[in-house]
């Protein structure tokens, strides 16, 4: 087989486990929006298989989770004419391609991989086995586009490094050289890893019981600044400069979703700020976080009063989906020696 080089095609996509949080929009889909000036029909996925991998919310949540996340791609900027936008279980290749790379995988691997440690927990025996293998199925969703370019945040970096990890060896191993591309993850910006509001150790996330640790797509003005008034701070005011700020978590990360919003790098942001206390940044970041999320809120509740519109936009975006990943299991299979039906 000759290898033929791989045309640059974006893909990315979130669990619909919750509600989406600005760790979710500054690290990925803010990203995601900005990326359809650049690039040509980016996909962007929910990815609802992989939302049952650590348990199941009920039937109508699991659905109505997956409207929410449709709902937020829409509200920040995902514009189903110039992107592929649709839900994971629409379009049976990821699976199909997702047991493939399962067999391609090594369990050494696997075991090397830090979110399932943190997921699982403790009680490892009792984690679902969907949730080792999740990696396997990440590599499928995106290699089933031959996509080149992943946008994501810090935490899935090593997901990433699996997913070529799984490409190399299924094109050495099935005698296939260049037939999957090695993707390559974009993680830009300075927003790839924002922490929680109550512990500045600790990712902000979907699943963290705390409300108060993240700022949700959904809250309103007066929830977004109650939050970052009462995020954890340390008594000292902010230090003149950046590397003053080296063993201060919480306070690094206040600095840094100003960045990200205000579009400065963090030394930056310390020039106009440095010194002052957080009687004075807090409200500064309050109504610039406010501000720019000024819209998404009511964006997201229009969209998500007209399920049959969402529904409409998801099929749409398999069917399309679908056209792209039908021919690359279709060759994948041919590579493995697997007889169609006739
Ligand atoms: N705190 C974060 N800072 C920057 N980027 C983040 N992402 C997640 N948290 C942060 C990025 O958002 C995208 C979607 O993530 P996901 O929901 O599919 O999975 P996740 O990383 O597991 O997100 P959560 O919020 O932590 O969910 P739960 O609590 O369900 O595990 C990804 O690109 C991710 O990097």
């Amino acid at each position: 087989m000759t290898e033929v080089p791989h045309p640059r095609r974006v893909f990315s996509g979130i669990q619909p486990t919750g509600g989406l949080h600005l760790g979710n929009y500054l690290g990925a889909v803010k990203r995601f929006a900005e990326l359809q000036a650049i690039d040509a029909e980016p996909i962007y996925c929910v990815v609802d298989l992989h939302a049952i991998t650590a348990g199941w919310a009920g039937r109508t949540q699991m659905a109505e989770d997956t409207r929410e996340i449709a709902a937020a791609y829409l509200a920040c900027g995902i514009d189903p004419e110039r992107s592929i936008l649709f839900n994971q279980s629409q379009v049976p290749v990821h699976a199909q391609l997702g047991w493939i790379f399962s067999c391609v995988a090594r369990l050494g691997w696997m075991n090397r991989m830090t979110q399932f440690k943190d997921k699982a927990g403790k009680n490892a025996e009792k984690a679902s086995l969907g949730l080792y293998a999740y990696p396997a199925l990440q590599a499928a969703d995106i290699l089933a586009y031959h996509a080149t370019h992943v946008p994501v945040g810090e935490d899935q970096r090593q997901h990433l490094e699996l997913s070529r990890d799984i490409a190399i060896k299924f094109n050495n191993d099935f005698d296939a050289p260049g037939f999957f591309p090695v993707p390559e993850p974009i993680i830009e910006g300075v927003a790839t890893r924002i922490m929680s509001l109550r512990d500045g150790s600790k990712k902000m996330s979907k699943s963290d019981p705390s409300d108060m640790s993240r700022i949700n797509l959904t809250d309103d003005a007066d929830t977004i600044a109650k939050k970052i008034r009462k995020a954890k701070t340390d008594p000292e005011p902010l230090s003149e400069t950046l590397d003053g700020l080296a063993d201060r978590p919480e306070a690094l990360n206040l600095v840094t979703i100003y960045a990200a919003f205000s579009g400065q790098t963090p030394a930056q942001v310390m020039v106009e700020h440095g010194g002052q206390p957080f009687s004075a940044f807090k409200p500064a970041l309050a109504d610039l976080a406010v501000a720019k999320m000024d819209g998404i809120a009511d964006a997201m509740r229009r969209y998500q009063s007209d399920p049959a519109e969402i529904d409409r936009i998801l099929s749409k975006g398999a069917d399309r989906a679908a056209e792209l990943a039908e021919p690359v299991l279709k060759q994948t299979y041919e590579i493995v020696g697997f007889i169609p039906r006739g």
